[in-house]
């Protein structure tokens, strides 16, 4: 079996991008035609992006789940689906095969509809990286219910938002989650959260930790007795509920410039054909490979590159509790060895601080099945990136840097593993079908090479954002109205005299923590639900293992006695507001902060002081009180 539409060299490429401009429309039919389709479309493309309005596939009906596990069960029925490590290595993994996964998705659909959950209602999943999870989120799509993953090491708070702004109806949860040498009591978490959400009806418990979890009666219940429900009931087939091809697939929560995290809306077909094209094309999938991605499912690259790309493909997809450091330095080659790894996916974060371990965790272990490397989330640094290059991938592996955001749904920028040139630090060129575009301050194209900009994208593919949910017109002020008939990315980018893409990092208000996104407007406003302080300004430093760090000035209500108990104080704050990502990694009290005669904080200023820049700050004579800025210069940490 071979891939119809897998670029296989430099020739194809072009070819491809090339046909795509010329022809979108004739493109994207032909990448689609290879799919499982109840109907097919009517029309290819309809968009309009001042609105944004844009339908791919219009008129076709199909269900994702027929084209990740039905349409495989001849040919793969008896393949490994999903290979799972657990998080403890003396703990046996599992191996659910293509059939397997079926089965169990089918049971866990019954489980669901038991419960009563119907076509478009939203199901939150908050779980740790178990098979279950992915069973979840695969029966979710099966009966046609919208799912809401929210990544394990969020607050209450952050999911009382998420379910409340979603109206969610149901919950899955585990017990409890183990992460390196934590267990994560996630039960307790739902718990808390819900005591704000009286949309949902319904919990489900699956056992993982065996965590002491209290259940409320008439609203939860156990994963494993709902499953022997369905068992007794002779398991009773699931049809894949009939989709449209705009329905709602999911929603994934994301971090932007305003305190309020964004609902980012995928829809089925176009989010389907767009997963699976990329992940075929980036990593150059071969059947009966295994691939192994090491982002958790909470996250967009978890949904694209563990569940519905691969899936989709047919591929073998590994799954991975733990974290890269348990129970020491060495686990991501452990597992690599363990299972004969081929392609490796993973954050630069995560090979900047292997890296800090030096060779000791990588020697002796056996990585000569690796073919394909990759990185994801975040810029990766040249040492970094040689790092990876000769000590994981012995110098033989083509590296792609896939540069692409939750909004865009899968990859947009990067090598084609092996078929296009790579370049350290560089993105380099766009998949087929994605037109870039850089343009400056006033929307105007840059054109040539050599030149750097605002990095928007000028025409539709399959896998963007249709809508955030609930607020179209956050959607379209967000992404579509900075630059006219342009989506926005929020990034800035170099194009280099050979054409390639370099992303320089958010121009705006987001910070990118270890590859996660954090609005520093959400950090500000969970410190200042602090009792004791009275305004704060959060901006992102360079961080050597996490990429930015975060540096938080903070106005206290009154003289701060013991300085280090506050801080411990407004770092308990933050990650019970929001989560532990989002804790800072420096707090310095200031008794002002540098404002504009109109009031607003000069940011840039801090931004300069926090990357230790204290002799560049730049136009300072719109500042309000000059003195303010010398105290902060001293203070600084
Ligand atoms: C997949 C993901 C998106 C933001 C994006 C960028 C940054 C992602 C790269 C990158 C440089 C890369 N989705 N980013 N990939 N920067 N090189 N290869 O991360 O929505 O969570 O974040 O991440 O700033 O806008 S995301």
């Amino acid at each position: 079996m071979s891939y119809p539409y897998q670029l296989k060299n430099f020739e194809d490429y072009q070819q491809a991008w090339q046909h795509s401009v010329t022809d979108p429309e004739g493109f994207w039919a032909n990448v689609a035609d290879h799919f499982y389709w109840r109907r097919k479309w009517d029309k290819v493309l309809e968009w309009d992006f001042k609105q944004p309005d844009v339908k791919w596939f219009t008129g076709a009906k199909l269900n994702i789940t027929e084209n990740c596990l039905d349409r495989h069960l001849g040919t793969l029925g008896h393949q490994p689906a999903i290979i799972w490590e657990p998080n403890d290595p003396d703990e046996r993994h599992r191996i659910l095969t293509y059939r397997e996964l079926y089965t169990k998705v089918c049971q866990f659909a019954n489980v669901l509809k038991n419960n009563g959950v119907k076509k478009g209602d939203r199901v939150c999943i908050y779980m740790g990286m178990i098979p279950e999870l992915a069973i979840a989120v695969l029966a979710c799509a099966r009966i046609g219910a919208i799912h809401s993953v929210v990544f394990g090491g969020f607050s209450a708070q952050s999911i009382a938002d998420r379910i409340q702004d979603a109206q969610a109806t149901l919950v899955i949860t585990c017990d409890g989650a183990f992460r390196g040498s934590k267990d994560i009591p996630l039960k307790s978490v739902i718990d808390d959260a819900l005591m704000a959400c009286p949309s949902v009806k319904k919990v489900i418990v699956c056992t993982r930790t065996r965590t002491p979890v209290s259940m409320l009666k008439g609203r939860d219940v156990w994963w494993e007795d709902e499953i022997k429900q369905v068992e007794t009931m002779g398991n009773p087939p699931v049809p894949a509920e009939e989709m449209d091809a705009e329905d709602m697939l999911f929603i994934l929560y994301t971090s932007g410039s305003t305190g309020k995290p964004k609902g980012v809306v995928h829809t089925c077909a176009g989010y389907m054909v767009y997963a699976n094209y990329t992940f075929i094309n980036t990593f150059q999938y071969k059947p009966g490979q295994v691939y192994f991605c090491t982002a958790d499912i909470g996250w967009i690259t978890g949904h694209s590159y563990i569940v519905y790309g691969p899936l989709s493909a047919g591929a073998t997809t590994l799954m991975f509790e733990g974290v890269p450091t348990y129970p020491d330095a060495g686990r991501f080659w452990d597992i690599v060895d363990k299972f004969r790894v081929n392609v490796l996916y993973t954050a630069p974060t995560a090979i900047r601080s292997l890296m800090g371990f030096g060779l000791g965790p990588v020697n002796h272990k056996d990585l000569s099945s690796l073919t394909t490397l990759g990185t994801v989330g975040e810029p990766i640094n040249e040492e970094a990136w040689h790092w990876y290059k000769d000590q994981i991938g012995k110098g033989h592996c083509p590296i792609t840097d896939t540069w692409w955001q939750t909004e865009t749904g899968g990859i947009m920028i990067a090598p084609i593993a092996g078929v296009t040139p790579e370049k350290p630090g560089y993105a380099t060129l766009p998949l087929p079908g994605i037109q870039p575009v850089l343009v400056d301050e006033n929307g105007k194209e840059i054109e040539g090479n050599g030149v750097n900009g605002n990095l928007c994208i000028k025409f539709p593919w399959p896998g963007m954002i249709r809508t955030t949910y609930g607020d179209h017109e956050r959607c379209r002020t967000t992404y579509f109205a900075t630059f006219e008939n342009l989506y926005f990315t929020g990034d800035g980018c170099l194009r280099d005299e050979d054409g390639y893409y370099r992303i320089t990092g958010r121009v705006d208000d987001v910070l990118n923590v270890s590859g996660h996104r954090i609005g520093t407007a959400e950090v500000e406003n969970a410190i200042n639900m602090h009792a004791g302080v009275v305004e704060s300004a959060v901006v992102g430093y360079p961080h050597e293992i996490k990429g930015q760090g975060i540096y938080a000035f903070v106005i206290s209500e009154m003289h701060v006695k013991d300085p280090d108990l506050t801080k411990k104080d407004i770092m308990q704050t933050v990650a019970r507001i929001i989560g532990p990502i989002a804790k800072p990694d420096k707090i310095q009290f200031v008794s002002g902060l540098p404002k504009t005669r109109s009031g607003k904080i000069m940011r840039r200023i801090l931004r300069k002081i926090a990357e230790g820049e204290l002799d560049n700050l730049g136009d300072t004579s719109t500042l309000l009180d000059p003195a303010v800025v010398e105290e902060i210069k001293r203070g600084k940490l």
